[in-house]
């Protein structure tokens, strides 16, 4: 068996988001600061076009952000559609927290945010709009593979996902996007959605997801992958098994489109599969060190 990991994240950008939840956990012991430090360093970084500040914004110019956290004690808290909100992770850390709900979206999803003291950020950087501005001279919506590839092109998509593993096999992750750049306004991908780009439970094992959201929401993807370990896979091969099924599901559908799974179970067990090469994840051991993996892929 692999060595223990403490935290898995989506792509090689997920190394720094590591290294700042690494050193909360440090601080604090507790996995979800851990997790909303983490995402907060992506969330910030404005040279990301798919993840908060910086982020493409909607066909109609609006930065909208999908987010969501969860522990294995059946504690969720998620946004969708947050405009204007620097941290939409904190937001549904909040959610979780302070409300009896799981999920706030758009409107009520800011209002939300501004009576829990958090202050309005202008999320549309020049470059995303000169980018926006640019795909409105074809208008042309074709999601491609890998956006690390990629960098700069129109419609790249990197959204971070989180998973962490305490020392005492507890589980919790987290999960931030822009989506998918130039959506449809009121479009909302599989980020926020509990089961879809994001799951864990206690015992069994985490999951999380990124490429094109309607591909991984049509299975209820980490639902499915964290089944596949209950059921005693380990977590690359329940990863395999969800992409499989995806590509069997959707045939030609899916023959342009990256999917990407990642997971990690109780033992700290890491694993992660994709359906086009170029998926990347970086894993972040007890003591602190980190490593970017590459992940096998169906094709
Ligand atoms: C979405 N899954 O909104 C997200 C996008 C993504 O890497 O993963 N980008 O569909």
């Amino acid at each position: 068996s692999q060595p223990r990991s403490f935290m898995v994240s989506t792509w090689d950008f997920g190394a720094a988001a590591n290294a700042a939840a690494y050193s909360r956990w440090k601080a604090t012991a507790n996995l979800l600061d851990a997790l909303e430090a983490g995402a907060q360093v992506t969330e910030a970084d404005a040279s990301n076009h798919s993840v908060g500040l910086g982020g493409y914004p909607d066909r109609d110019g609006h930065v909208r952000l999908d987010a969501i956290i969860m522990d294995d004690r059946g504690n969720v808290g998620a946004v969708a559609a947050l405009e204007d909100i620097l941290h939409p992770i904190s937001v549904a850390r909040r959610v979780m927290e302070k409300t009896p709900h799981t999920m706030l979206v758009g409107a009520g999803a800011r209002q939300f945010a501004l009576s829990q003291g958090f202050e309005t950020t202008r999320l549309l950087t020049p470059e995303a709009e000169a980018a926006w501005r640019k795909w409105l001279e074809t208008a042309e919506y074709k999601p491609v593979a890998n956006s690390e590839n990629q960098r700069g092109s129109a419609l790249d998509h990197d959204t971070i996902g989180l998973l962490a593993c305490g020392p005492d096999g507890a589980l919790a992750g987290a999960c931030t996007t822009s989506g998918m750049a130039f959506k449809l306004r009121g479009r909302v991908g599989d980020s926020p959605q509990a089961g879809c780009g994001l799951f864990v439970e206690r015992g069994v094992g985490a999951a999380t997801a990124t490429g094109v959201g309607e591909e991984i929401t049509r299975i209820a993807g980490t639902a499915r992958v964290v089944a596949s370990m209950r059921a005693g896979m380990r977590p690359a091969a329940a990863c395999r098994e969800a992409v499989r099924h995806i590509a069997q599901l959707r045939g030609d559908a899916v023959k342009d489109a990256q999917v990407a799974f990642l997971a990690i179970d109780t033992r700290g067990e890491v694993g992660g599969y994709a359906l086009q090469p170029g998926f990347t994840f970086a894993v972040t051991d007890p003591e602190g060190r980190t490593e970017v993996r590459a992940a096998e892929s169906l094709k």
